[in-house]
């Protein structure tokens, strides 16, 4: 198994180069925000609950995202590996990842962690809101909370990983596919 954490704050190119790189490497992706998406909408009581921190730009209690991402890599015995896009967020998030893929005898290979600006960013998800539809995207003060949650809680997933030495920083800035060849780079070195 190949198992790869995509990491970067919001508006990075997370969801963007992870299409890319599935189609690549045929890893099965795993992007909670796009679960915790689906919840909301078919109105399930863990969308609701969901909601209602998305739409402040927070970041959604551990134990609601842990369970989620349990159930599926339950959902997926055969994959040859995952890409998680989105998750962890939080030191607690990656210790139970761990816990959890080493129930299945694997573990984390590398994480690719995405450099952006936050001019760039606020600018890249302002942009997305206006077609996107994403209650989060539209409002400059909820972009601007959601980077001081990636700031506060988040950057240091990076260090919990770094101590591992399974890090590999990579500038997000610049055409998606000069990114997207940077990030094939570092995976096809680590791959061997
Ligand atoms: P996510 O769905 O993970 O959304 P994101 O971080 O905003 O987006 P992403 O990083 O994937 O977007 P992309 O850069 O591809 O999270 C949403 C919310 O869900 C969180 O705020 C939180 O509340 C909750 N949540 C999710 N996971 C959680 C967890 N594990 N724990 C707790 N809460 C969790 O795209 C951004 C834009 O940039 C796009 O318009 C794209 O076209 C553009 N873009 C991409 N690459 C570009 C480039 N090179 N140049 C120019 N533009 C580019």
């Amino acid at each position: 198994m190949f198992n790869l954490i995509l990491f970067g704050p919001p508006g990075s190119g997370k969801g963007t180069q992870s299409e890319k790189l599935i189609a690549r490497y045929g890893l099965r992706h795993l992007s909670t925000g796009d679960l915790l998406r689906s919840e909301i909408a078919n109105e399930t009581p863990l969308g609701t609950e969901a909601k209602n921190f998305m739409d402040k730009g927070q970041l959604v209690p551990d134990e609601v995202v842990i369970g989620m991402i349990s159930s599926a890599l339950e959902a997926n015995p055969a994959a040859k590996g995952f890409l998680f896009d989105g998750f962890p967020r939080t030191e607690a998030q990656a210790e139970a990842l761990d816990k959890l893929l080493k129930l299945k005898k694997t573990g984390i290979h590398l994480m690719l962690a995405l450099e952006v600006s936050e001019e760039e960013l606020v600018s890249r998800l302002l942009n997305r809101g206006k077609t996107s539809g994403r209650s989060d995207d539209v409002n400059e003060n909820i972009i601007r909370s959601r980077i001081a949650e990636y700031n506060s809680k988040t950057s240091a997933v990076a260090e919990y990983y770094r101590k591992f030495d399974k890090v590999k920083q990579v500038k997000g800035e610049g055409s998606i596919d000069e990114i997207f060849a940077e990030l094939c780079t570092q995976i096809d070195k680590k791959k061997g």
